[in-house]
């Protein structure tokens, strides 16, 4: 293998906390946002960290602070504004072209916008005439189901139950989530297997694991909080393995900002041991052959399987019939290393599975899930301390709005709740998820949509169909803190509706409040703003809530939706009622520096799932699932790239990826200084990838993809770069390459977007030889001083 130039400083560190964040924002914004940086994940005096879904540290010291954390905030606390003003210079086709980075740094929105045609432009309104609109349009609709009421993981648990409430009331389970295309297949899965679609874990097992495989996820980058965890755990004796076709460099050891000889002396801890560099789409494979392995040697917890388990028989026989010649052409991991994973299984007293996206966003990402889920099973590593499933979340909030029913499958349960709590009848029609839900604005079925954060068209696959269809809405309305591209394609009435951030107090009627979240391992906790409000129009989403659900039901129900958004205690004491897991929440929430912790039936042994016992499930996919996809595409493609070379390697699974420099699709620089690369527009390939087809780095090269209705799509041209990933895979960044996505390519039953792999042919194109944009420019100096910092 030939050497790549690779990050080697640790990951972390307050050089590159500060540096990186520093330019980042007007220096106004910086400050503001380090002084509330300091009340950060601190219990009940301050807020939680909207960076990740990662729990608060058990000892709360002073500073539980990452860089991620620092830019999401500096993000919010931004004292720019992208008011009337704003809006004023730009017409909305002009903003069309703006990038995510541009985008970002226009502001906070800061009063409520209505899409004006005949000028093309965005005029400031009135909250009270945006409600009337918003009334109007919904009530005209045929039907509740002609509308589909987005929600992305930011919201917090209060105005989450309120709006999940205000959709059912108006008629409609069409409650798309950001979730449809993030942790889906971990809830589907994890929910039939064990009863609950969540972690088994507290943060507390991650002191007495003795084993913890990592499985597609990039810590370093998108829960560098978790980088304590996992240097106290490998210091503390537990063997940290990655399973990632990236050798992610920021793993491998880490600058605590919290040590102080880290920081005078540039110290560093070590964390992983080793990088088990799988081929895309190739972790079911890998986990067949340790399951294999395990189940013919007789390395397994025989009690646990008989006394907790369902399914074992039928997992042993698809074992038994998987060859390790497969095993090895579906994962790209020899025999011998694998095995020596197993042994490591085998040996560990207690191991804890992590995952991210790397995991989930596959066609397979379901039987991605349950192998990992078996695999846990196979060795009694669940229900003990140390041990067990641990998805990393991505949204602060994300397990949150699920449990207050943000949910387009409500359960049974959760429905049958909400009628006897609020005497009126809930819509019983499982409603549309992200993908469908886009599908059918696609093809004309919806007439109006609703965003409670997020931005739902530049996430998702087929980006430009959606953004598209949205402009044939009747009714667009967007709650947000930041304009994004989604808000850019105006229906015939548009609405934007700024709301207040986390980070931002706020006091009503009845005092100040506080709200509270769901972080990755199931503990409830408050969350308080401390910063003055970037504007004084700016509402709370709870009052939001309350003031669409007022004008658009009337007198058709008798909830006082005021006395919610309000008084915070009001809506806890509902969710109480009404859903598992809460009662008495205002006390519990009172009582306890750190909240609580849900009750999870699987931590005690105790199986919520149809059999009454833990399900082990058999994959629907052949292991070499990719490997086929890939054949099939290399015999049917016309293309010729250097024939005399080998003959197999004509296309590659394409990943997308995040940088540490965005939160999903806000752009905050281009800077990925743990990937070296200072430019958003790369196309990652291995080194030895590059020569065997005689190109060279720096070459521009365009991407094209046969979607599932065999229409070619192409993302470019990309700068090729060198990275230390598989040899079968290629990445580029998200969100600018959702275009080269289609809505059919997902997993059967989650429905998530194939974002991780698809297979794609690449052509070499003349070199762009366009100058760097100003912004461009700009966006490259901020992360170049990050970059300087960290050496
Ligand atoms: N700074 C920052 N932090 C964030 C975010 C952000 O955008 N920026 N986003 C937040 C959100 S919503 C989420 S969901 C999380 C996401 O956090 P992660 O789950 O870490 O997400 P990604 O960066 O998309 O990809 C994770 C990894 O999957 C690997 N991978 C790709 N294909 C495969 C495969 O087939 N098998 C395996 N084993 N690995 C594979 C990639 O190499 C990459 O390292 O981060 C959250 N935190
Ligand atoms: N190709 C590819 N696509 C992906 C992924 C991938 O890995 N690859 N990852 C997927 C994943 S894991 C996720 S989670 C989705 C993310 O999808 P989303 O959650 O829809 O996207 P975000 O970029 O997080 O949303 C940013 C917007 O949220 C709004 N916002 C921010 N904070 C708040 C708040 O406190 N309240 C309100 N009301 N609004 C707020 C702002 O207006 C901002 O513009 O993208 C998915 N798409
Ligand atoms: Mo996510």
């Amino acid at each position: 293998m030939r050497k790549i130039p690779i990050y080697s400083h640790p990951a972390a560190g307050w050089p590159a906390l500060i540096a990186s964040t520093r330019k980042l924002m007007d220096y106004k914004a910086f400050v503001r946002g380090s002084l509330s940086v300091l009340k950060s994940n601190q219990p009940k005096t301050g807020f939680d960290c909207p960076g990740c879904a990662w729990p608060d540290h058990k000892s709360h010291k002073t500073l539980d602070i990452c860089e991620t954390g620092i830019k999401v905030i500096a993000s919010e606390a931004m004292s720019t504004k992208a008011d009337a003003k704003f809006f004023e210079k730009y017409t909305v086709k002009e903003l069309q072209k703006w990038n995510g980075y541009e985008i970002e740094h226009s502001g906070r929105l800061s009063e409520p916008l209505r899409y004006d045609a005949a000028q093309d432009r965005y005029l400031p309104i009135s909250w009270q005439a945006a409600y009337e609109i918003i009334a109007k349009e919904l009530n005209k609709l045929d039907s509740p189901d002609d509308a589909l009421f987005y929600t992305s993981g930011r919201v917090t648990n209060e105005p989450a139950f309120m709006y999940q409430l205000f959709v059912r009331c108006f008629g409609t389970n069409n409650l798309p989530d950001c979730s449809n295309m993030c942790h889906e297949p971990t809830s589907v899965m994890l929910g039939k297997q064990l009863g609950v679609g969540k972690a088994t874990v507290m943060l507390e097992d991650f002191e007495k694991a003795k084993l913890l495989l990592s499985f597609g996820h990039n810590p370093a980058t998108n829960h560098p909080r978790m980088l304590e965890m996992l240097a106290h755990a490998h210091k503390e004796g537990c063997r940290i393995i990655s399973i990632n076709p990236m050798r992610e460099q920021g793993l491998k050891a880490f600058r605590n900002p919290q040590k102080p000889t880290h920081m005078a002396a540039g110290q560093s801890d070590e964390m992983t041991d080793e990088v088990v560099q799988i081929q895309i789409g190739g972790d079911t494979a890998l986990l067949a052959g340790m399951a294999k392995w395990l189940v013919e040697h007789d390395k397994i917890d025989h009690n646990f399987i008989t006394e907790h388990t369902s399914g074992f028989e039928a997992l042993k026989e698809w074992l038994t019939e998987q060859t390790w010649t497969d095993i090895e052409r579906g994962s790209g991991i020899v025999q011998a290393e694998i095995v020596k994973l197993a042994k490591l299984v085998a040996d560990s007293p207690a191991t804890i599975c992590t995952w991210g996206m790397g995991v989930t966003q596959h066609v397979q990402g379901e039987d991605n899930v349950a192998m990992i889920t078996n695999l846990l099973l196979l060795m009694g590593m669940i229900g003990i301390d140390g041990a067990g499933a641990s998805p990393i979340r991505g949204h602060s909030n994300v397990q949150g709005d699920r449990t207050m029913g943000i949910h387009e499958r409500p359960k049974q349960k959760l429905l049958d709740s909400l009628e006897r709590v609020f005497e009126r009848p809930m819509p019983q029609e499982d409603g549309y998820d992200v993908v469908s839900g886009a599908k059918a604005l696609i093809d004309g079925k919806l007439k109006a949509f609703m965003a409670m954060g997020g931005n739902f068209a530049v996430a998702a696959p087929n980006t430009s169909a959606i953004q598209q269809a949205l402009t044939n809405n009747e009714l667009n309305v967007f709650v947000g803190t930041k304009l994004n591209g989604t808000m850019l394609y105006p229906g015939a009435n548009n609405i934007i509706l700024p709301c207040l951030s986390r980070i931002e107090s706020l006091v009503t009627a009845k005092g100040e409040q506080f709200a509270t979240i769901e972080d990755s391992m199931c503990q409830i906790v408050a969350t308080k703003g401390t910063i003055k409000p970037v504007s004084d129009t700016l509402k709370s989403e709870a009052q939001i809530v309350a003031d669409i659900a007022t004008h658009v039901l009337g007198s058709t129900t008798n909830i006082d939706w005021q006395a919610m958004s309000e008084d915070y205690d009001v809506v806890r004491d509902y969710v109480s009622q009404a859903i598992d897991g809460f009662e008495n929440f205002n006390q519990r929430i009172r009582d306890s520096e750190r909240g609580f912790h849900l009750y999870h039936p699987a931590r005690h042994r105790v199986w919520n799932t149809d059999s009454g016992k833990a399900q082990i499930e058999v994959p629907q996919y052949p292991i070499t699932y990719v490997a086929e996809q890939m054949a099939q595409k290399t015999a049917s493609t016309e293309q010729k790239v250097n024939p005399s070379q080998n003959e197999q390697q004509k296309v590659w699974q394409f990943t997308s990826v995040r940088s540490h420099d965005q939160f999903n699709t806000m752009i905050f620089g281009y800077n990925d200084r743990y990937r070296q690369t200072n430019r958003r527009d790369v196309l990652f390939m291995h080194p030895d990838e590059i020569s065997r087809l005689g190109w060279q780095k720096g070459d521009s090269v365009i991407v094209t993809r046969q979607d599932s209705s065999n229409q070619a799509r192409t993302l470019g041209p990309l700068v090729l770069t060198e990275m230390d990933i598989a040899s079968n895979a290629v990445a580029a960044y998200y969100p600018e390459c959702n275009d080269l996505f289609d809505l059919d390519t997902h997993a059967p039953e989650s429905h998530i977007p194939a974002y991780k792999s698809s297979t794609v042919t690449l052509e070499r194109v003349a070199a762009d030889s366009r100058e760097p944009s100003k912004v461009d420019k700009q966006a490259q100096v901020s992360s170049a001083d990050g970059l300087v910092a960290s050496a």
